[in-house]
């Protein structure tokens, strides 16, 4: 059985965290991906509710912008990355959250600023100094691979897994985005299985970024992947605006459909070729 969680970016500065939580409920949720703005909650207060509507914390999705680039040519806002990645650990500690999202390079970072080794070197030893601490907080990072319009780096699975390697961690490992996989990918089923267990985390949306079932993504596929690899995450559904900078569309409002329709859509699409996953998988026995 997957356990299911729905990034609430969609809902954050909409909606007070009360009701994004009482919604994942009430669409027979069993976590909730937090946005990774520290300062924007009050972590006893969430851990309240969470307890009170049977919900935890599945990841959170911290953002990177220009001003939190682990590959910045300036030590200085290297400097401050990493520490805004050590403030999204002691989050996660918090409200016992298991896993965070790294990316080395800021949204819509579509080339680099020095040499790309160079970049590289230093996303390396931010994402090593960070590990570190989170290891302390029993915290692991899993590295995001973004298609090309919002990173020139890491753009597959691969190429995460390589930099996992690189880094060296036991606590890091990488996640997929079927959203970013269905432009970069050959195969996201097979991305998924290559990926064993390095795949810590997932998020699902579908071609569009709408929920599941809208697009022409073929979901089922990714499923009996993710079931071969024996997957122990969540299936996060990252639900966002039809922009190359989804992040100032929802400043202002991402569209009513993120909120009941989409989050009750998302889950019963998938839940339903769960079940005919395991149909299969009986008939075949
Ligand atoms: C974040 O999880 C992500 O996938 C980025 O594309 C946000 O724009
Ligand atoms: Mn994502």
């Amino acid at each position: 059985m997957f356990k299911y969680s729905f990034d609430a970016l969609v809902y954050h500065g909409q909606e007070d965290v009360s009701d994004s939580i009482k919604r994942l409920e009430k669409y027979g949720y069993d976590a909730i991906e937090l946005v990774g703005e520290p300062d924007d909650y009050n972590t006893k207060e969430v851990n309240t509710l969470l307890d009170s509507h049977g919900l935890n914390v599945s990841s959170i999705c911290s953002i990177y912008n220009a001003k939190r680039d682990l590959a910045h040519p300036e030590a200085s806002k290297r400097r401050a990355a990493v520490d805004y990645v050590k403030s999204v650990a002691d989050m996660a500690s918090e409200v016992n959250c298991p896993v965070i999202i790294v990316t080395p390079t800021a949204n819509g970072k579509t080339s680099p600023l020095a040499n790309r080794e160079d970049e590289r070197k230093w996303a390396v030893e931010g994402i090593r100094e960070a590990a570190e601490y989170a290891r302390k907080q029993n915290v692991k990072l899993c590295l995001e691979a973004w298609n090309r319009y919002e990173t020139y780096w890491l753009n597959r699975l691969d190429q995460a897994l390589d930099l996992n390697a690189e880094v060296g961690m036991d606590n890091v490992g990488i996640m997929g985005d079927t959203f970013h996989m269905n432009i970069e990918e050959e195969n996201i089923a097979e991305a998924i299985r290559n990926s064993g267990n390095d795949l810590i985390h997932i998020h699902f949306a579908d071609s569009n970024r709408a929920a599941p079932g809208i697009g022409h993504i073929d979901f089922l596929p990714a499923l009996k992947a993710l079931n071969e690899i024996d997957y122990q995450g969540h299936i996060t559904f990252e639900i966002l605006p039809a922009s190359a900078d989804p992040f100032s569309v929802m400043r202002q409002g991402g569209g009513s459909e993120f909120f009941d329709e989409y989050t009750k859509k998302s889950i019963d699409y998938i839940k339903d070729l769960e079940s005919k996953l395991y149909k299969e998988l009986e008939l075949k026995r």
